[in-house]
């Protein structure tokens, strides 16, 4: 699938591009990280490319040196945020409990971490 620089109706495109508030933490040309608005560790922030793709599968065929940029990003976050440690979680469909339809990677960091996916 071709990717599209914004979608009109994008909460996350919307974020990229100022129109909506974000607690972000970081950013680079291509990738803005801000804090998700529920968080569920003590660092959750939300990485994300600024191009709009729908998914992870999605960003991984078209420009795989954008998703690994995602990761090195994240990994900085958990760095300068808490201890380097992270889980990384990309929801891939509502069923794995996406509800955002623009590519993100969840930052979760700063405590030891439980495993209750289902
Ligand atoms: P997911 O369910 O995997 O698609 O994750 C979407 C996340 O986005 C969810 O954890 C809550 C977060 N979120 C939803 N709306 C907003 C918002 O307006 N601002 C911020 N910062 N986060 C949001």
């Amino acid at each position: 699938m071709t990717a599209r620089i914004m979608e009109a109706d994008c909460l996350f495109c919307k974020i990229v591009a100022g129109s909506i508030p974000a607690d972000v933490v970081t950013e680079t040309e291509r990738v803005i990280g801000f804090r998700d608005i529920d968080p569920q560790a003590p660092v959750h922030v939300l990485v994300v490319p600024k191009e709009h793709y729908g998914d992870v599968a999605q960003v991984a065929a078209a420009d795989p040196a954008l998703l690994a940029e995602v990761i090195t990003v994240a990994d900085q976050i958990a760095g300068s945020l808490a201890d380097g440690q992270f889980r990384l979680i990309f929801n891939s469909g509502p069923h794995a409990g996406q509800s955002v339809f623009h590519v993100h990677a969840h930052v979760l960091a700063g405590a030891k971490l439980g495993w209750s996916p289902a």
